[in-house]
């Protein structure tokens, strides 16, 4: 009873202060025994904690970004089609940078569990960066692709975010963290259609708009944004805000792995080899 009593204790305690230093000989070996038991436990959860952030690229009186929502999901929630009309959550999200309304929707698809907003304050200014660190399991398909939207500001319904759902990948079918790092690149600004684009500062978010859902009524579909009107309100306030301009880069956007020590006191030398290949990635 006395051997099975200490080596539970030693495996469960996992701490220095349990081993007796009085005990000799038997004693001594069971000890060596649990301390081996404690380093071959298995790491039971496959997790990793992961960098998402977001820099505005634009210049310094070019376009602004609202706060980016993020969702890590199995390939299968789909943010928008081109040609397509926006759902509503979207629809917050491109003419006032609420992005609750599209977190509910994530949530209710039932396609990903893990989803977050970056810079919860205010508008994400050029030049900016601002991250969230999460954390994901590597063996569940909810946690495999990632999804992103953010409003660009000033506009009546402009926005960024990827058209398809299943455009990055940050989980390989072998459950390998492979992450994601990629430009937003201004011809790629899509126009919500769910407002008309008439630039006038009170049905403008970021120019003049006191509430949210002020402007007038598209009712078209998701497409390309043709640019701000030349010479019209947003670009008088905002030059650097033509986004049209051959390689105007919008956004810088990633999802890195990043290392946490902690989890080697925890799982013992089974989370080592996960640390180590998250340092290595
Ligand atoms: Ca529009
Ligand atoms: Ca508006
Ligand atoms: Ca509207």
């Amino acid at each position: 009873m006395e051997l099975y009593r200490d080596r539970v204790t030693l495996v469960i305690g996992g701490s220095a202060s349990l081993f007796p230093n009085w005990r000799y000989g038997m004693n001594r070996k069971i000890n060596h025994l649990a301390l081996a038991a404690l380093f071959i436990l298995p790491a039971v959860a496959p997790a990793i904690d992961v960098e998402v952030r977001i820099t505005n690229l634009s210049p310094m009186d070019g376009t602004f970004l609202t706060p980016m929502w993020f969702g890590f999901h199995n390939g299968n929630f789909d943010l928008f089609s081109d040609g397509g009309s926006a759902s509503m959550g979207l629809e917050r999200i491109a003419e006032d940078g609420d992005a609750m309304p599209l977190a509910s929707e994530f949530m209710a698809s039932g396609f990903g569990s893990i989803g977050g907003l970056l810079n919860g304050v205010g508008p994400i200014v050029p030049g900016a960066t601002t991250s969230k660190t999460v954390s994901l399991d590597l063996m569940d398909m909810k946690s495999h692709y990632f999804t992103f939207a953010s409003m660009v500001i000033p506009s009546n319904d402009a926005f960024i975010g990827n058209e398809n759902s299943q455009a990055h990948r940050i989980i390989s079918d072998a459950n390998v963290f492979v992450g994601a790092d990629f430009v937003v690149l201004g011809s790629r600004v899509r126009d919500a259609g769910t407002e008309v684009n008439d630039e006038i500062p009170a049905n403008t978010a970021f120019l003049g708009q006191m509430s949210p859902n002020t402007g007038v009524d598209e009712n078209g579909v998701v497409h390309f944004h043709p640019g701000f009107i030349p010479g019209g309100n947003i670009l008088t306030a905002f030059p650097g805000a033509d986004f049209t301009r051959p390689d105007y880069q919008v956004a810088r956007i990633s999802v890195k792995a990043v290392p946490e020590p902690t989890s080697l006191v925890a799982l013992g030398l089974g989370a080592l080899a996960v640390l180590r290949r998250r340092v290595n990635l």
